[in-house]
């Protein structure tokens, strides 16, 4: 049987550019993405999605909004991964490394795809637009996307 583990992601977004963060160890590691991780027992998905915030750019938030929500399947892991999406437009404190991210502005038409998990190209000209979403990917290893659903929704 398949289970899920909750995760977390948090774009912060300006009017022109993106911070993203270079993630130096563990699961994606070398690849640019936003800030998250596992939820703990005792927190909320986004009490969680705040102190990872926190912990890996220095960075906190007044309001976050809910803006996607994609479960991932990696063939021959029974265990399925639920990431729910946030994004924030303001922010308090200045970016700064941490042991797991090495953040950076960027330009939002110069966003590093190539470097960065193949479905993020699918998903984030939806989280640009503010549009909210769900979807589903089935990953080979990590850089083949065998099969994966995408769809707009009202309510994430
Ligand atoms: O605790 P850890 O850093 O291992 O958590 C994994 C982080 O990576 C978490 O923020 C969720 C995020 N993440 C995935 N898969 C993908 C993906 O395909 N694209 C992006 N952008 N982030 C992902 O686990």
């Amino acid at each position: 049987m398949l289970t899920s583990k909750l995760f977390t992601l948090v774009l912060v977004v300006q009017p022109q550019r993106v911070l993203l963060g270079m993630k130096k160890r563990g699961f994606g590691a070398g690849l640019w993405n936003g800030f998250g991780g596992k939820v703990q027992p005792g927190e909320t998905v986004e009490q969680a999605a705040r102190r990872e915030l926190q912990e890996e750019s220095g960075l906190s938030v007044d309001t976050l909004q809910k803006i996607g929500r994609i479960t991932f399947e990696f063939v021959g892991n029974a265990e399925l991964m639920e990431v729910h999406i946030f994004r924030a437009d303001s922010f308090q404190g200045e970016p700064r490394e941490s042991d797991e991210m090495r953040p950076q502005w960027f330009e939002l038409d110069q966003v590093p795809f190539k470097n960065m998990w193949p479905d993020d190209s699918y998903w984030f000209p939806l989280l640009l637009q503010k549009k909210l979403f769900v979807g589903y990917f089935k990953f080979q290893g990590q850089d083949t996307i065998l099969e994966y659903s995408l769809k707009e929704v009202e309510t994430v």
